[in-house]
């Protein structure tokens, strides 16, 4: 509150300005409104009314990540040994979801290794309770040179690569995509704090940032039960029939979020409470979110992998470790078996380019990232003070 009342008096020359964008976003044209008032705060070289700009934008983070109430998933495991049904189901609602279909000691293996280097790294704590992942610091961001200390050391992990060519889940791939799927070794872990909404995944397609066949389909299974509230995955049902979707700039993972037209929004958005050994699949043009992590304590540790058929499409970096900063070589040093190492060296696939205007953000967006981002740290710290509790250090 102080705040506004100490740049009062220099905003009173914006006064028409302020009501006038105010007046578009209540009007339900936020992105309007702040384009508005971004251009004239950018032009007026007013502190108090950049200020107000980001102010603004803490505030909008509620229109921009849409409070969304998931409809259940339909539980496709009835439809496993009808590979038939399997892909028509896949094509018809644009995810397929299976309950209890993953061995659990596979993924709790993956977990261990991971939760022992966040705990090493003072992300969350250790001793008896690690594996629940509860966080003691503040969120880390993909990009910060905090987060690839932990998220390089994860990369390297042999149990997080393998875990694509498990059997169980190469078998449900085969029945979902065909007898040639193979995973890319770009394997992806997700690390997602609890206290930060403003950084859950946003609503996407991973076509922009894979590229090669549409078919190209993700697999997405969390590391342990994970609640609709604690930041799991929801899907839009049947918005895989619309195309390649324009982007925008969004703070979440990727940084990408899909523009969606008015048609995509009559679609369902749909979810679940997850169990640990549950699978979810989505192909490439399929939009998909992820759920706010509103667990207090514990981070949502979650993988993906890709799967295409053998003589399909695929770009260059799917062939590449996830952020492409570390080689084979690095992640391979320590590796108990040479079995995964370089496998798609024998399989049969199509390279094609990489289409870089697939996946450009618009011109604005180096502004956007820049405002978000205070805005998000003015957020995260206010909420923090709200929380503060004599314990809470
Ligand atoms: O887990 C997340 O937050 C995002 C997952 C996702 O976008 C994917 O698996 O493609
Ligand atoms: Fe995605």
């Amino acid at each position: 509150m102080s705040e506004h009342a100490d740049t009062a008096d220099d905003l009173s020359e914006y006064a028409d300005l302020i009501a006038e964008v105010q007046a578009m976003i209540d009007a339900g044209e936020y992105e309007a409104g702040i384009a508005r008032f971004q251009k004239a705060a950018r032009a007026s070289g007013s502190d108090a009314l950049m200020q107000r700009l980001v102010e603004m934008r803490v505030e909008g983070f509620k229109v921009i990540n849409e409070v969304i109430d998931p409809e259940p998933m339909y539980e496709a495991n009835e439809l496993l040994g009808d590979p038939d049904a399997v892909k028509a189901r896949l094509a018809d609602d644009g995810y397929l979801f299976f309950r209890d279909v993953l061995p659990r000691d596979r993924l709790l293996e993956v977990r261990d290794d991971i939760t022992r280097i966040l705990a090493e790294h003072g992300w969350i704590e250790d001793g008896e309770r690690r594996m629940d992942a509860r966080a003691i610091s503040r969120p880390r961001r993909e990009g910060q040179p905090k987060f690839f200390q932990v998220h390089d050391r994860v990369m390297k992990l042999e149990s997080l690569h393998s875990m694509a060519h498990e059997p169980h889940l190469m078998d449900v791939m085969r029945q979902a995509l065909g007898e040639t799927v193979f995973p890319h070794p770009l394997s992806i872990t997700r690390l997602v704090f609890p206290g930060a909404p403003e950084l859950s995944t946003p609503p996407h397609q991973d076509f922009p940032n894979n590229q090669g066949t549409p078919n190209l389909t993700a697999a997405w299974m969390p590391l342990a039960d994970c609640r609709i509230e604690d930041g799991s995955l929801a899907v839009l049902e049947g918005s895989n029939k619309f195309g390649v979707l324009p982007l925008k700039f969004h703070l979440g993972a990727g940084n990408r979020a899909a523009v969606l037209p008015d048609e995509i929004r009559r679609c369902r958005w749909v979810g679940a409470d997850f169990r640990l050994g549950d699978l979810i699949l989505f192909p490439a043009l399929t939009v998909h979110k992820a759920m706010e992590n509103h667990n207090k304590e514990r981070m949502r540790l979650s993988v993906d992998f890709r799967y295409q058929l053998e003589g399909e499409a695929l770009t260059e970096g799917c062939l590449k470790p996830h952020f492409q900063r570390l080689s084979w070589e690095e992640i391979y040093a320590d590796w108990k078996s040479d079995r995964y190492k370089y496998y798609w060296r024998d399989k049969h696939f199509v390279e094609v380019p990489w289409d870089e205007n697939l996946h450009a953000l618009p011109d604005e967006h180096i502004d956007e990232a820049y405002e978000q981002e205070l805005a998000f740290n003015v957020a995260f710290s206010r909420r923090k003070e709200g929380q503060a509790t004599p314990e809470a250090g």
